[in-house]
């Protein structure tokens, strides 16, 4: 009863202190102490960018209350916990979505408009950050905040670059890189750790010694480095939870240097130890191969070696044996890039805490489990051999003993099938001879899992058909989500608005399945109405944007066609362009009564191609020599506007997608292995353009396949179609569109040859001719639609109704109960 009356009381005064503390006189006092002690400008005068710095650190301050409450309560409870590590982190803005998460955006909005300052003008002085290249990167992200949300007891762990992904800037049309100098004006969001670092070595030999009579081995490194802990809050939503991503930073070592400090060579001594910090100065952009990379692997180990010491160190300070390990730690894997994690823990467990081999892989079984996000067997990692023993010699030992013990254990069940035995071998024989890090993951993790149905399939009957057969219980899909806060709330605040209306509830935010209650009003003159407004501010928005960025004026009645994604060719950004190319030729061959049958058109592109990658960059360039054309052409005038949006990155995403009607996802069927933009877009109400890809597939079974265009070849199509090879030839319109290219039409005609015959017969890989027709009728079909609004609007109130399974709070309620078996930790004041 007394002890009842205590947690009441504490809750109260728990209720009090967040009131004080989130008062719009509290709020402006503590910006202007900001402003004054931290930014160090005066109070009376400071700009924009300024009063951002001030305002993040204010929010920064209420996220370091909770998130040392919540560690205080897990550390206290001791549950088992997830740690998710990922080379990326694509986290964007943290302004706007920790105010939202926290629920004091309307303090702060009321707040600075009472100081003169509009929040969301200082809301776009944020830069993004942006570790990582695309949907991998990112949808961690969505995790992250799930995670949070949802009360799990998380950490994520990865690396802190100096420089994230490439800004991308557009020169006559060329994509040119250049360096994201992210830090340069202080992160806000971080916490630099600098009592929280950890050697991790590199480099050696490896040595044998005698112990208690058993002979061990021992890593004699040759290289010492400190990674440096830097951590970032990421509050829940409608919970006190608050969960820590911590990135880690390279700094020089003290240990290994002091020799040649000794021998004089002073300023050899410190060029070299700066070299230390190269470790975690760049994120690499897609390269589809890291072969040789010596840095990539080194980023891999640093990542990993210093996460791994964080973890058990942790768990030591409460447990003696480390049988307890996987009741108390999971480890997630996200993709291959930290699988080296695998030859690590047992190098600890082995090496270190003396453990055999058979209990310390028995343990290491118990805690891993991987995503696979890539469909080809080319998209996964491979580590020679030479380089890995070179950087990690005693890894490379590890890995070899794994293998050995695995084949064994194959040849029980596959006797003499030498051919099965190589496929599934974890070391590749051949000109380099290397490491297959997804076959060690396979060996190891309890669970392999998948990013869509389709993908799965396709892990199961091609990528890893042999693991498959043997171990069919490791794989598992779990359909990738995005999170519907950052969204849905923080960028499309007039939807939420109308969804939570019409719901009567807020409750959606965090229980994402009560979206679908919107079917009942699909037909509703009045959300109708409502929906049709929100969708016009928010394209006016995208208007002035795009106006501000290109000088294009658009018109808000067109439609705006939307594809923004890596530029890849199985994305078939190129079946976009000579679908406008098509559009625009008719457009030219039609008399004035045709064309105001027309329905106008804004086609919006974005994407950043890999810096190596020239086909990819080819596309880019056709982009923009097509809007030249198109563009300033007076026959066509507002019918038709082609529109490259530079440097597309997360913060951009939020401010397109809400404005889109229309939403392109084209890759070849069977390639991409799920897609998250498009789960973006749904949830927006923009219609979907798809091919039965990935996550497009399931999309369909949600809203019902009649509300979205889809077009092309099937999965199961794709391997006879390219078989037929150069028979195979695409429409008449096909060959008159890609003529036009080849025949210097929008100029360059020399540059864009090879462009050209990547998807001419016998080469069109990507089955570009053969989808052509398709495609156009299903743009076709989304003309007509588009001309009856009443039928559009329905559609897209569907779309929002039908994205509840695309949350990623489903994804990690799957992950927590099919692979991590971990429960929430709701921190209670
Ligand atoms: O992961 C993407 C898939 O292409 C996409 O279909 C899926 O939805 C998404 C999330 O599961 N894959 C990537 O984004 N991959 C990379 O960014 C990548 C980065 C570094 C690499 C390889 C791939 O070395």
């Amino acid at each position: 009863e007394l002890g009842g009356r205590k947690a009441k009381v504490e809750k109260m005064f728990g209720l009090m202190d967040e009131f004080l503390k989130n008062d719009t006189i509290s709020l402006q006092k503590d910006i202007l102490d900001h402003v004054e002690f931290t930014v160090a400008r005066s109070r009376f005068s400071f700009d924009d960018f300024e009063a951002y710095q001030a305002l993040a650190h204010s929010v920064r301050d209420r996220l370091i209350e909770r998130w040392h409450d919540t560690h205080q309560y897990f550390k206290k409870k001791d549950p088992k916990r997830i740690y998710f590590l990922s080379l990326e982190f694509l986290m964007g803005r943290s302004l706007t979505n920790s105010v939202t998460n926290l629920g004091i955006q309307d303090q702060y909005a009321d707040a600075l408009t009472q100081l003169g300052f509009d929040y969301e003008v200082l809301a776009e002085q944020e830069g993004d950050a942006a570790l990582g290249n695309g949907g991998l990167a990112r949808f961690a992200a969505c995790q992250m905040d799930s995670l949070a949300t949802l009360d799990y007891p998380a950490w994520g762990y990865g690396l802190r670059y100096q420089y994230g992904l490439f800004r991308q800037i557009i020169v006559d049309g060329f994509q040119h890189e250049q360096p994201d100098f992210w830090l340069n004006f202080g992160n806000p969001w971080e916490i630099e750790r600098v009592h929280v670092s950890y050697p991790v070595k590199f480099y050696g030999t490896v040595e044998e010694e005698v112990l208690n009579g058993k002979k061990c081995k021992i890593w004699i490194p040759g290289e010492s480095v400190e990674a440096v802990a830097y951590d970032n809050p990421i509050p829940g939503y409608g919970t006190r939870n608050a969960i820590n991503l911590r990135l880690w930073a390279a700094k020089p070592s003290d240990q290994y240097d002091m020799e040649s400090y000794t021998t004089g060579d002073y300023i050899n001594a410190i060029v070299n130890r700066q070299k230390a910090e190269t470790i975690s100065n760049v994120l690499y952009p897609d390269d589809r191969s890291y072969q040789g990379k010596e840095l990539r692997l080194k980023q891999q180990y640093f990542f990993v070696s210093a996460s791994l010491q964080d973890i058990m160190r942790r768990f030591k300070d409460l447990h003696r044996s480390f049988d307890e390990f996987p009741e108390k730690v999971a480890l997630q894997i996200n993709d291959t890039h930290p699988s080296i994690s695998i030859a690590e823990v047992m190098r600890v467990l082995v090496d270190e805490e003396h453990l055999d081999w058979s209990k310390a892989w028995d343990i290491a079984c118990r805690i891993f489990s991987v995503t696979i996000h890539a469909v080809q067997p080319e998209g996964l990692e491979k580590i020679p051999v030479d380089l890995l023993g070179s950087v990690l010699p005693r890894h490379l030992e590890i890995i070899y003993e794994i293998n050995y013990r695995l084949v064994e254990e194959l040849k029980k069940s596959f006797g003499q099938d030498y051919d099965k035995l190589s496929r599934m071998s974890i070391i590749e024989e051949g000109a380099v001879k290397s490491i297959r890090m997804a076959n060690l993951s396979l060996a190891c993790c309890h669970t392999v899992n998948g990013v869509s149905r389709v993908h799965l399939e396709t892990l199961k009957t091609r990528v890893f058909k042999d693991y498959y057969e043997l171990w069919p219980q490791k794989f598992q899909c779990k359909t990738n989500g995005v999170t519907q806060r950052r969204w849905i709330v923080v960028s499309n605040p007039s939807l939420c608005s109308i969804i939570s209306k019409w719901l009567g509830t807020e409750a959606w935010i965090r229980n994402v399945d009560l979206i679908s209650g919107l079917r009942e009003y699909a037909k509703d003159p009045d959300l109708h109405t409502e929906w049709k407004n929100m969708k016009r501010v928010n394209k006016m928005r995208l208007a002035e944007y795009i106006e501000t960025l290109t000088s294009v004026k658009v018109s808000l009645d067109a439609m705006f066609n939307v594809q923004i994604k890596r530029i890849h060719e199985y994305k078939r950004q190129l079946l976009n362009m000579l679908g406008i190319i098509h559009r625009y030729d008719c457009i030219k061959n039609m008399d004035e009564s045709d064309k105001r049958r027309v329905v106008p058109r804004v086609c919006i592109i974005g994407g950043k191609a890999a810096p190596g990658y020239e086909v990819a960059k080819k596309i880019i360039k056709l982009c923009h020599a097509v809007a030249d054309k198109v563009n300033n052409d007076p026959d066509v005038g507002d019918l038709l506007k082609v529109v490259f949006i530079p440097d597309y990155n997360v913060s951009v995403a939020e401010l397109v997608i809400p404005g889109s009607d229309l939403s392109q996802h084209l890759s070849t069927a069977g390639h991409e292995a799920s897609g998250t933009g498009c789960m973006k877009f749904l949830m927006n109400g923009c219609l979907l353009l798809a091919t039965a890809d990935g996550s497009a597939v399931e999309i369909a079974e949600e809203i019902g396949a009649e509300n979205m265009f889809l077009f092309g070849a099937k999965v199961d199509e794709v391997p006879a179609l390219r078989e037929k090879g150069t028979t195979l030839k695409g429409s008449l319109q096909f060959a008159r569109v890609v003529r036009m290219v080849r025949d210097g039409y929008f100029g360059f005609k020399d540059y864009f040859k090879s462009l050209c015959d990547t998807v001419e017969d016998g080469g069109d890989f990507y089955l570009l001719g053969y989808d052509f027709a398709s495609y156009l009728e299903a743009q076709a079909a989304a003309d007509r639609t588009f001309v009856d609004q009443e039928k559009w609007t329905q559609m897209s109130i569907l779309s929002t109704a039908g994205s509840g399974k695309f949350s990623s709070d489903r994804t990690i309620e799957e992950y927590a109960q099919q692979s991590w078996g971990i429960e929430p930790c709701k921190c209670p004041f």
